[in-house]
């Protein structure tokens, strides 16, 4: 029982890495060859291929820190958590990060963090950042609050909030947060029933979204929610639908949570089951190839899919050759039992 958890654990933040690392570089491309993108990964999973590290980017940095915050104070703490954020940007700042995201360090080194909030309710004229950097550190508090539905939606809320305040934003972290729990949850290597799986997110998420806010929002002509993307995700998995095209047309793949969570949850889902452009029995990696295929925010999508992947299957379902291609994975790792410790004895 605990060692499933554990297991859990450690493939969530090195699903999380590998996405990262193995998406970065096919950020922003609008089309993602199939070709290429199936050789890329045969070359991967050769133990004898060699080349150099993939470098995690914005999407792993600011994940390590929330891990090593929760497993320091075994509690949220936002100035902890933010003084390791601004530490780790100033020591490393060219690991891709959003545009705007930086401000925010900047305002908290410049004030010595007077009001850790603020630089956040600042962004964007005071509308709040929409992107998904809350959702795509998230998922040390999915694991860390795994037991605790209230808590997990309060700390996912807390947690992206010193950067991102816009409801999408929050919203978007605290669904990750909420699929990543109930990965962890689920039995282990079992089948996942993908339709109960997302019935019950929505069932969630219209808890977390006041029935108002399905109005229009001045990013879009049209009405915003979770909930109605998770409903346009349950129609694709209805009919089966893995083309890379329809499934972007339909969920998105930009760097707004609203058009990159509910996408990376899709992909996670879909390939539960084969894929034709997609040749391999590794589910894992059928994730994360699936994620990758559909350009725009690859690294951010495919981090979260992973996460969610990993979180289902457990380390042992990541092949070890692809492992050694990325950066840092020996620390994920290592994050991850220590969360698991924290989490387990508190
Ligand atoms: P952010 O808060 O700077 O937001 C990212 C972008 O989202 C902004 O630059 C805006 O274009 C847009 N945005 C956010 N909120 C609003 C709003 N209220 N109104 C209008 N536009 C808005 O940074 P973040 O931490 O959310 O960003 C995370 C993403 O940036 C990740 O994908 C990460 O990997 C990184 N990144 C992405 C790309 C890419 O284009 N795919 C490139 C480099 C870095
Ligand atoms: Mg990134
Ligand atoms: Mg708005
Ligand atoms: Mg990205």
């Amino acid at each position: 029982e605990t060692a499933v958890v554990v297991n859990k654990f450690r493939g969530c933040l090195v699903g999380s890495l590998l996405g990262d690392c193995l998406g970065a570089p096919f950020e922003n491309e609008s089309k993602v060859a199939k070709v290429v993108l199936q050789r890329y990964f045969d070359k991967m999973e050769d133990p004898n291929f060699k080349s150099p590290q993939k470098q995690y980017t914005d999407d792993t940095a600011m994940t390590k820190s929330v891990a090593e915050s929760l497993i320091q104070h075994g509690a949220f703490n936002e100035k902890d958590m933010a003084r390791r954020f601004t530490t780790e940007y100033f020591q490393s700042p060219r690991r891709g990060y959003g545009q705007a995201v930086v401000g925010v360090f900047r305002k908290w080194r410049d004030t010595k963090m007077e009001d850790v909030w603020r630089p956040a309710r600042e962004q964007f004229d005071g509308e709040g950042s929409a992107g998904n950097g809350a959702a795509m550190r998230i998922s040390p508090v999915g694991l860390f609050c795994y037991k605790d539905r209230q808590l997990l939606v309060q700390t996912a809320a807390d947690c992206s909030k010193l950067t991102h305040t816009h409801r999408l934003g929050v919203h978007g972290a605290i669904l990750q947060a909420l699929a990543i729990q109930q990965c962890v949850l689920h039995g282990p290597k079992e089948s996942i029933d993908v339709k109960s799986f997302s019935a019950s997110l929505i069932e969630k998420m219209s808890e977390v979204e006041p029935q108002e806010e399905d109005e229009l929002c001045d990013m879009g002509d049209e009405p915003q929610s979770y909930q109605l993307q998770l409903n346009s995700l349950q129609k694709l998995l209805n009919k089966n639908e893995a083309n890379p095209e329809v499934v972007v047309e339909a969920l998105g793949n930009t760097v707004l949570a609203l058009y990159s969570v509910p996408a990376a949850i899709y992909c996670f889902l879909r390939a539960q089951r084969p894929i034709d452009f997609i040749k391999t029995d590794n589910v894992f990696r059928r994730v994360i190839q699936f994620a990758i295929s559909l350009g725009g925010d690859t690294d951010t999508i495919a981090s979260m899919a992973g996460a969610l992947a990993g979180a289902h299957l457990g380390l042992d379902a990541i092949n070890p050759s692809i492992m050694k291609h990325c950066e840092a994975h020996e620390i994920a790792d290592s994050l991850a039992c220590d969360l698991s410790d924290v989490t387990l004895n508190p």
